[in-house]
């Protein structure tokens, strides 16, 4: 089951418990336990994809193709490919050189129950083996829909999306980043992945550009307000609630939202990011009521 919300919406909760159980079953699927030598790099795999976590980003595919009545089969294995991305940048991101976190998800993180070389390794594992499978024809029949997505993916994981977000993160904690300096980095950190997420969505059901740029509007607005939340619950969520440690990024002295413009105002810009993100869809109507009703989650999100 998914984590569950304070006051959540029963239709949502329940929603998000049948992506994740899906997601599981093809994440399971895709990274089988094997007799090979290499099976402790799997074991490790599935220990860092297969520990829990809110399948916030498959939901955003599933949800998204589903408006263009996506065979379900093929958007379950971009959002597998996107969550191994998701997964493999958590387990680096918990390594000592890094945050330093012993718990991902309320379990040991992937370093410390295997141990540092695996973790890394795990991770490149991940990373290599979501783009294999956005290549293979079962993902698309057509090869250009394939490659748009490749693409897509590779630009915004990189050095100019997630892994570029993650090094402006890092040089954070030494530098006073002013606020324009902390959108940028956490729109590449988080928001470009949950932006791919939904643009999957419509490249895979091959969507006009209104729809996919309304879609991508969407995304950026709720990818943004998600870091607003996770910024605040670092300050003040349960580490029971969270799965993880909280109050690292004070700890570090790393400049967040809440560092620059305190925590009434940065819950304030977060509901003014969700009620914007929710405009975005106007143009779908009633058909993305459970997008509308995800963006209401994460303002309200406890873990
Ligand atoms: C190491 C290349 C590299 C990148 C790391 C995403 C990231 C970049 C680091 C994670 C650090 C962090 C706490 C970011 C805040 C937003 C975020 C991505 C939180 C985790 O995502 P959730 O809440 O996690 O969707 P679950 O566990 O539910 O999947």
């Amino acid at each position: 089951m998914a984590p569950s919300l304070r006051d959540a919406d029963p239709a949502l909760q329940n929603e998000m418990d049948t992506v994740t159980e899906a997601i599981n079953k093809t994440i399971n699927r895709l990274l089988p336990e094997t007799d090979l030598a290499e099976n402790h790099l799997y074991e490790a795999m599935r220990h860092g994809t297969l520990n829990g976590g809110k399948r916030l980003r498959p939901f955003l595919i599933m949800h998204s193709a589903a408006l263009f009545n996506v065979n379900p089969a093929r958007a379950r294995r971009v959002a597998a490919a996107l969550e191994f991305i998701h997964c493999y940048s958590l387990i680096h991101d918990d390594l000592p050189s890094m945050d330093n976190a012993a718990l991902r998800r309320a379990k040991p993180t992937v370093h410390i129950q295997y141990d540092e070389a695996t973790a890394i390794l795990a991770g490149d594992a991940l990373l290599t083996l979501a783009f294999e499978i956005l290549s293979e024809p079962e993902t698309h029949e057509d090869p250009h829909v394939r490659c748009k997505l490749i693409h897509a993916l590779a630009k915004a994981s990189g050095g100019h999306g997630m892994v570029g977000g993650q090094m402006l993160d890092l040089l954070a904690e030494k530098t006073e980043f002013d606020l324009g300096t902390i959108s940028r980095l956490q729109r590449m950190k988080t928001g470009r992945l949950m932006v791919f997420a939904c643009e999957a969505g419509a490249i895979l059901g091959k969507a006009g550009e209104p729809q996919k740029r309304a879609l991508g509007n969407y995304a950026h607005d709720l990818g943004l307000a998600f870091q607003v939340t996770d910024d605040i619950l670092d300050v003040e969520a349960d580490p029971q609630d969270t799965g993880k440690d909280t109050g690292k990024d004070t700890d570090a002295g790393k400049a967040t939202f809440v560092s620059a413009m305190g925590k009434e105002q940065a819950r304030d810009r977060a509901e003014m990011l969700i009620n914007q993100a929710i405009s975005h869809l106007k143009i779908f109507g009633n058909r993305a009521k459970m997008l509308e009703d995800l963006a209401l989650y994460v303002l309200e999100r406890r873990a």
